[in-house]
């Protein structure tokens, strides 16, 4: 592993969200921790540290309740900042969750004049969103939800989440806007249970929306893991159906609350395949860092942990890189037959009048199938996982 390949630069496409670095430490038993950040420090430092971009909610850039005036002055700075490192902004969102109005949540609160705000709100940042040249818009409904059963009906909930998407699918074509959404899943908290809690549930979603091919997943390693789901598993699926907008890189040791740690804590394991599969699958977007620096942490503490995020990044690359590399384990994937898996099951032995005749007329498929001696094959799969595990701890 050379130092160079553990350097981050702009062509791996490394971004973060101004509140990660900027979250000042305040949870729900403490205050804050460090003093706010200029999000123009935050551009500036992480451009120093061979980030690509930045992403933020409107409120992260532009407080709730600022005049016009202060919006296009706090803008005008943040895109000098833009310009002089040469950062970009690929993805932008909405905060629907700080403000009180939104405490029964925002697109599907059960007050009516709350979710014509929400969309106001939304609208209104998607324009900036564009502007800055943003690529995608995440909408991750944190107070989407209910603690208690009466007080949710979830049907018409997602009528209403319906109508949001659609609408703001309307507007962004209307515009011409280069810009799709990305629903970010995540099972609970702030609320008790928040609407499309995984990956599945949104993918289902957004079949129902009117413009479904502008809408896909911006899926976060925790909020899998929260769930107990297998991260990288959602991911496959997501990419399978074409639909990884987006992602949002963090660590999480197990369910419980949204820890948020640095890429690489956590699930280590989880995070070698996930590397594994970004990187061969062809996966071209942002590799977003969406972690909290914790409030043990002073600010050399937060830039430690935002290049700690980069950096294990680049080791997981380098060593998923050596694992399909090595032609040990490329013997390993034979013996537990991946060739095989790639292979159609119907294909062309079945030439007798199309698919369904011809395994019927298989003799080979069934009458003849030596089911014990199937029974009794290993499948290989230890041998093939310790050389994994060798990959990752680097004695390989
Ligand atoms: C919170 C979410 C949030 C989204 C953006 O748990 O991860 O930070 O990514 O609103
Ligand atoms: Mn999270
Ligand atoms: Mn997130």
């Amino acid at each position: 592993m050379t130092s160079e390949s553990l350097t981050p630069a702009p062509e791996h496409k490394f971004t973060f969200g101004l509140w990660t670095v900027g979250w000042q430490g305040r949870d729900p038993f403490g205050d804050a921790t460090r003093a706010p950040l200029d999000p123009v420090e935050s551009v500036n430092r992480l451009s120093e540290l061979g980030a690509y971009g930045v992403t933020f909610h409107d409120d992260d850039l532009i407080p709730f309740g600022s005049t016009d005036a202060e919006r296009d002055a706090l803008v005008k700075r943040f895109r000098q900042a833009l310009d002089t490192t040469g950062m970009t902004t690929p993805m932008l969102t909405t905060n629907l969750f700080t403000h009180p109005v939104f405490k029964d949540g925002a697109f599907t609160a059960n007050d009516r004049d709350v979710r014509r705000f929400a969309l106001r709100k939304t609208l209104r940042n998607i324009d900036l969103a564009a502007e800055l040249g943003a690529e995608t818009y995440v909408a991750w409904g944190g107070r989407e939800g209910a603690e208690s059963g009466g007080a949710k009906d979830v049907r018409l909930a997602l009528d209403r989440m319906k109508e949001a998407f659609d609408l703001l699918g309307e507007y962004v074509t209307e515009q011409g806007y280069n810009l799709r959404f990305a629903v970010e899943p995540k099972p609970n908290e702030p609320r008790g249970d928040i609407l499309l809690p995984t990956v599945g549930h949104a993918l289902a979603f957004i079949n129902s929306l009117e413009r479904p091919d502008i809408v896909g997943v911006n899926p976060e390693v925790g909020h899998e893991q929260m769930a107990g789901l297998n991260f990288p598993h959602g991911i496959a699926q997501a990419l399978w159906h074409g639909k990884l907008f987006h992602i949002d890189l963090n660590g999480q040791t197990g369910i419980k609350y949204d820890q948020d740690l640095r890429f690489g804590a956590g699930d280590l394991r989880s995070a070698f395949w996930l590397v594994d599969l970004l990187e061969t699958a062809g996966y071209q977007g942002p590799r977003h860092f969406d972690f909290k620096p914790p409030r043990t942490e002073d600010y050399d503490g937060v830039w430690a942990s935002a290049a700690g995020c980069m950096r294990n990044y680049l080791i997981l690359k380098e060593r998923a890189a050596a694992f399909r590399a090595d032609p040990e384990v490329q013997a390993a994937l034979r013996a537990s037959r991946l060739d095989e898996l790639a292979l159609p099951t119907l294909g062309e032995q079945d030439t007798l009048g199309g698919r369904l005749a011809g395994l019927l007329a298989d003799r080979s498929a069934y009458e003849d199938f030596d089911v014990e001696a199937a029974a009794e094959r290993g499948m290989a799969f230890e041998a093939l996982d310790q050389l994994a595990m060798d990959h990752l701890l680097g004695v390989r």
